[in-house]
């Protein structure tokens, strides 16, 4: 046997499953494969199974916690001529292991390390799309300058990526109280054997950083709350038992002093918990006394490390206020929203909360719409002047009833009522860095019933920052009511977000109620009327979602319409004018100069529910729109002309939407026109599908969904 390869597992079979299919692609295939598991409650077993025949695997059960034992476990029982330490969350080019085994020969060194490129995403994206961003450092073929010092950071220290002789590492073993940093001493005694140790370029291995970092936290870079205690241990251990190299010395202490340094920041000066500033100070003053001064990167740094080393709380506090007096002084001329916010914390938090304020939001600001309007309206309607109505609204002159407050999102009114404000009403996610207060509520009411997968559901985020998840989550805390429009919905919301089913409102959705309401017929004729819609025309409401992966910057979203305007002009004008709805992401403004009897943009209409009201048939993709235009059971078709890349590469989908969704998918501006002129045919052949549809999705709506909202968050 060749080689032995150490996978230690604990967490996410699906990057394990990535991890193994390039296990399986390898063009060298003289190797064994240890998984080693640690703690597992997946089922690792079925998965290795379905590898029997393609790998040759044993797995091990490590008997301690952690990746320290597991490795060390993994090596007892390796027969292979080398070892190669390989994490369960990566994955390797096909010729990793031959090219570096054809090092190892050339060479005949003990040790041969590879360059390792960093990504975010799964081997699938990596190998697939173009643009996806890999971040590689600079190797220069000097062991301790590519394994060590050129790494950024202690957290990057790994012995993953090196092929080493068996025999080479006896005496070597990963010390199991560094639970996050066993990698460092072990690299510390290779490169004592520095003339021993061998490049190859080509032996590329991807690590991959993980996009969730709640559900599988990477050890690198997950939130440790005692990273600077493991650190402080590493730390310890190396003087103890290894040869501090001065590189490693130096980048100890700048890590240490930069821990420290954020520590101070945020803990020792907010908690009013003597322990941060007694014994741990002290405690972080014994280390810090043996940090080289030339550490400090800034002033700042140079006054925290000067505070420990002398040991004086008070004195380390004072200087650094002072210091971050005068930072923010400065900020607070140059960027306004900073300048808000600080006036907010000095003067508005300062002010008493009022219980009778209710802030609004829909699509952050954009317009007078969705759910909050309609639980506004019902407020509005039934408690009057019992609460003071505030709305965000960039528009300030947009039209709203009973006179509201209105007020800029990020102005400085706005950072005024909602903090003062007890009640929060939202349909999107609320800035990460405006956490509410205890004493506040927060109704988020969601913006749609899930069709496409969201945060914890998907796998890869492909457009959202790496640290999508991660915000979601944070964001998702402060939600004290979340509003579900059906039982589904309640299902995946507890799922994607990670939320208790008992915060979830099971009402209906409050932006629906509109389509229940009895005098819709009128309602509809005024509004027909309100947009020059002849009235003799029907009206066909195309409203399609975006697209991930067409953007010009972040939430500006392109849109090139695939709907033949001229083409159906011809084929259905006589009796249809076509409402064209683009999403808020779309930042493109569709030119129809030429076609204004027969389209009508409404790109900008505040309220699609309204539109909805006056359709006789709605075109849609992937959006959530059809799950509540259905409650009028009137047609929908589907304009899926991208349907295999949005749905597999793009996102991926709750339900079928081939068995599923009320209504054909249709490719082709053909194929439209011929739905649209035989509707009735259309209605027919999926009004069983409708029923079921319908009765899923539309259940809990009724018209007075507002009303049972209004009565468990603000009567209660
Ligand atoms: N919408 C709209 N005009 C469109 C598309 C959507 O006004 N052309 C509104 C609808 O109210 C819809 C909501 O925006 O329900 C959300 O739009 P989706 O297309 O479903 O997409 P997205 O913003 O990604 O939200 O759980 C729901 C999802 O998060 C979907």
């Amino acid at each position: 046997m060749k080689i032995s390869v150490i996978v230690p597992f604990h967490k996410g079979v699906h990057f394990l499953t990535d991890c193994l299919d390039s296990l399986c692609d390898q063009m060298e295939k003289d190797f064994e494969v240890l998984i080693v598991a640690d703690r597992v409650e997946e089922n690792l077993d079925s998965l290795l199974a379905s590898y029997k025949s393609k790998l040759q695997i044993t797995k091990l059960i490590s008997q301690e916690e952690g990746v320290a034992a597991a490795r060390n476990l993994g090596k007892e029982y390796a027969t292979g001529e080398y070892i190669y330490f390989l994490d369960s969350d990566d994955y390797l080019e096909e010729t990793t292991l031959e090219e570096l085994l054809k090092t190892a020969k050339s060479s005949k060194k003990d040790f041969v390390y590879g360059p390792l490129e960093y990504t975010w995403f799964n081997r699938h994206i990596y190998h697939e799309t173009e643009d996806v961003d890999v971040q590689q450092q600079i190797y220069t073929g000097s062991a301790e300058k590519d394994l060590l010092t050129g790494r950024l950071g202690l957290r990057r220290l790994s012995v993953v990526n090196i092929l080493i002789k068996r025999s080479a590492l006896a005496g070597i073993a990963f010390e199991k109280l560094l639970r996050l940093y066993s990698d460092i001493p072990v690299l510390a005694d290779i490169l004592k054997k520095a003339d021993n140790i061998s490049f190859c370029e080509k032996g590329i291995y991807i690590k991959r950083f993980h996009n969730d970092e709640i559900l599988y936290p990477s050890l690198s870079y997950g939130e440790f709350k005692d990273r600077y205690e493991q650190l402080i241990l590493a730390y310890q251990n190396m003087k103890e038992n290894h040869h501090l190299s001065k590189k490693l010395k130096n980048e100890f202490d700048e890590k240490l002093l930069g821990f420290c340094h954020g520590i101070f920041l945020r803990r020792f000066r907010q908690e009013k918990v003597s322990d941060w500033k007694n014994s741990k100070f002290s405690m972080f003053h014994q280390y810090m006394k043996e940090i080289a001064k030339d550490a400090a990167s800034d002033k700042m740094q140079k006054k925290v490390l000067e505070g420990f080393c002398q040991n004086d709380y008070k004195q380390a506090k004072k200087k650094i206020n002072k210091i971050l007096a005068k930072e923010k002084i400065k900020k607070m001329f140059t960027n306004r929203r900073f300048f808000y916010r600080t006036i907010n914390k000095y003067v508005f938090e300062r002010f008493s909360q009022k219980d009778n304020w209710v802030v609004f939001e829909s699509f952050l600001g954009r317009n007078y719409s969705d759910s909050p309007k309609y639980i506004y309206k019902y407020l509005l309607e039934h408690k009057g002047d019992k609460y003071r109505y505030i709305w965000i609204i960039n528009d300030t002159k947009t039209k709203i009833p009973g006179n509201p407050v209105k007020v800029k999102r990020f102005s400085l009114k706005y950072f005024y009522y909602m903090t003062r404000a007890k009640y929060w009403v939202n349909n999107m996610r609320q800035p990460v860095w405006y956490a509410k207060r205890d004493s506040q509520i927060l109704l988020e009411t969601w913006h749609g019933t899930p069709l496409k997968k969201l945060v914890f559901d998907m796998d890869d985020v492909y457009s959202a920052s790496p640290t999508y998840k991660r915000q979601v989550y944070s964001q998702s805390r402060f939600w004290d009511y979340l509003v579900s429009a059906n039982p589904f919905s309640t299902d995946v919301f507890q799922s994607c977000f990670l939320y208790e089913k008992d915060k979830i409102l099971e009402s209906g959705y409050p932006r629906n109620d509109i389509l229940y309401a009895p005098n819709k017929e009128e309602i509809a004729a005024q509004i027909k009327k309100n947009l020059g819609i002849p009235e003799d025309k029907k009206t066909i409401l195309y409203a399609p979602t975006w697209r991930d992966d067409e953007f010009y910057d972040k939430g500006q979203y392109k849109f090139k319409l695939k709907l033949d305007l001229e083409y159906l002009r011809k084929e259905i004008e006589d009796e249809y004018v076509i409402l064209l709805r683009t999403h808020y992401f779309i930042a493109d403004a569709i030119d129809v100069t030429g076609m204004e009897d027969f389209v009508f943009n409404v790109s900008k209409y505040n309220d699609i529910a309204e539109l909805y009201l006056i359709s006789d048939i709605c075109i849609t993709d992937y959006s959530s729109v059809f799950f509540d235009y259905a409650n009028l059971r009137r047609p929908i078709l589907f304009f899926t002309y991208d349907l295999e890349k949005y749905r597999d590469v793009l996102r991926g989908f709750y339900i079928s939407i081939e068995d599923d969704v009320p209504g054909p998918l249709l490719f082709t501006n053909e194929e439209i026109a011929d739905a649209v002129k035989n509707i009735d045919k259309v209605n027919e052949q999926y009004a069983q599908r409708y029923e079921e549809f319908y009765n899923r999705f539309c259940c809990f709506d009724d018209g007075h969904a507002s009303q049972r909202v209004v009565e468990r968050v603000f009567d209660n």
